[in-house]
């Protein structure tokens, strides 16, 4: 398949900056390093991050993600006269042969009514459901906020 060379150049690059790298795929869809950070105690939400491309040629959307927390919604960071604000989105589109980066700052996923600290090494399992492509189950690491996350943005 001709994606492998692009999946192996993805893992090869994650390699260079964190050792959790890991990716999945469903159909057109691959989801590469799904992760999350850890909270401080007494925090209610966190947040979750991955980078999605649509080799495919017909575009697709990310509708919900589920996991085990009282709610998980889809977010997009916004800043409105100098004010931060959080809304919500109905779903997340992937339009054919693009990526798109979910990241602190701007569109990610919301983990609602945690009960207790998301905890560094921490794994937490989720499912990613496409609109085209389906139900696509993942992993979210849990790693330290800070540098990791710069690294993110920039790729
Ligand atoms: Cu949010």
């Amino acid at each position: 398949m001709s994606l492998k060379p692009m999946v192996l150049a993805a893992l090869f690059g994650l390699a260079a900056t964190t050792s959790f790298a890991h990716d999945y795929q469903i159909g057109d869809i691959s989801v590469a390093h799904p992760k999350s950070f850890e909270t401080a105690p007494g925090v209610k939400s966190g947040g979750a991050y991955m980078t999605i491309t649509n080799t495919g040629d017909t575009p697709d959307r990310l509708i919900e993600v589920r996991a085990d927390f009282p709610r998980v919604m889809l977010h997009n960071s916004v800043t409105e006269d100098g004010v931060a604000k959080m809304l919500h989105l109905e779903g997340v589109d992937i339009p054919a042969g693009e990526t798109i980066e979910l990241a602190p700052g701007g569109i990610h996923v919301m983990l609602m009514g945690l009960t207790a600290p998301l905890t560094v090494g921490t794994e937490i399992p989720a499912t990613l459901v496409f609109e085209n492509a389906g139900e696509l189950d993942v992993t979210l690491n849990v790693e330290t906020r800070g540098t990791d996350a710069e690294n993110h943005s920039g790729h």
